[in-house]
């Protein structure tokens, strides 16, 4: 390991709370993982910190075949966020299996494997490539990228479509192995898209992808991106994906959600268990602070212990009931004991 190496988030122990998570009958013990497209496969993180202290790896999606992605430039700034276009650059499944999981089994990480397709048959025959690959923990149907030529291909905006291709992944995946459904924000209705996706056989979803935008140039006068749209991520969409994940859970509460957009801090995954996700992923603040998913889970951690909880469990989908309502024992001394008071079950005033 080199001098420059960073490794202090690890060093900090965790506090004493359970962080084990279910996803589709696989317990994961704790519930950060990182997000598609924003870690590669996990190697460059892992120069900063142990990777196999996270949840899981989520890798960025492959196809088939490789593929070079859209033209340059790829990436813009936006206020609070960022826009890619990147456009499923990748090696193809071949070279993935080879070097890229085959990496992250000898690691010992749990590897959820992002795939992505332009037809039903791309996604099955993706599937059969990874049955009994060693180190698969999950995986994770990419139906939601933005940056297709064809919008025909964002399956996530049909449920029939969506449905199709989970259900041709679940009949090619070993039974043990979930799967995740990756779900868009450019729709109207969410919980209908994701009810087709759990109907067709999800075991979960993945809550959520970018959200389209695009940027001129003003000296330009023209679209920054090569691509010209792009998938809009970081802080900028997390109310967004809150917003989702609480309408996903609220239409399907005992369907496990992995949470992603804009997640920076440990407040701000906690905000995401609280509307309903199992698990969260941390993408693009990892390419301004790499240490970003490791440090998540420390915050996580200490912000459930902080606010009593011994489970991470107990957390998930709080924010769906209301607030603990009691009646006091001996009468108020102001006398106003007739009213029932409203216990906030959280009294934190903490800098995000
Ligand atoms: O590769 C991409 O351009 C990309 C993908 Br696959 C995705 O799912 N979401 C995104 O914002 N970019």
């Amino acid at each position: 390991m080199s001098e420059l190496t960073v490794r202090h988030a690890e060093a900090a122990p965790l506090p004493d709370v359970d962080l084990s998570t279910s996803l589709g009958g696989v317990t994961f013990p704790n519930p950060v993982f990182t997000a598609s497209g924003c870690a590669a496969a996990g190697q460059e993180l892992d120069q900063f910190f142990d990777i196999t202290a996270l949840g899981g790896v989520v890798t960025k999606s492959i196809m088939l075949a490789p593929r070079s992605g859209r033209p340059t430039p790829r990436m813009a700034e936006t206020p609070s966020g960022m826009l890619n276009s990147i456009g499923l650059q990748g090696p193809g499944i071949e070279a993935f299996l080879e070097h890229d999981l085959a990496w992250l089994a000898d690691r010992g990480a749990r590897a959820v494997v992002s795939i992505a397709g332009g037809s039903v048959e791309d996604y099955a025959k993706l599937a059969m490539k990874l049955r009994g690959r060693p180190g698969l923990a999950m995986v994770e149907v990419n139906i939601s990228c933005p940056n297709v030529e064809d919008r025909g291909q964002v399956f996530a905006c049909d449920p029939g479509a969506a449905a199709a291709v989970v259900q041709a992944v679940r009949r090619n995946t070993d039974t043990r192995i979930p799967v995740f459904a990756k779900l868009s924000p450019d729709v109207t209705d969410i919980a209908m898209i994701a009810r087709s996706c759990v109907n067709a056989g999800a075991d979960g979803l993945s809550v959520i992808n970018t959200l389209l935008g695009m940027v001129i140039d003003t000296a330009t006068m023209r679209p920054v991106l090569g691509g010209v749209t792009g998938g809009l991520s970081g802080p900028a969409i997390r109310p967004v994906a809150v917003r989702c994940v609480w309408q996903v859970h609220q239409a399907l509460p005992d369907v496990p959600i992995l949470g992603m957009g804009g997640i920076r801090t440990g407040l701000d995954a906690l905000e995401f268990v609280l509307a309903g996700a199992s698990a969260v992923s941390v993408g693009t603040t990892v390419f301004g602070d790499p240490t970003a998913p490791v440090r998540v889970l420390h915050e996580l951690a200490h912000a459930l212990a902080q606010r009593g909880f011994g489970r991470l469990e107990d957390a998930i989908g709080l924010a769906h009931r209301p607030p603990e309502i009691y009646v006091p024992e001996e009468p108020d001394p102001v006398g106003d004991d007739q009213l029932p008071l409203v216990r906030q079950p959280v009294g934190f005033e903490e800098e995000r």
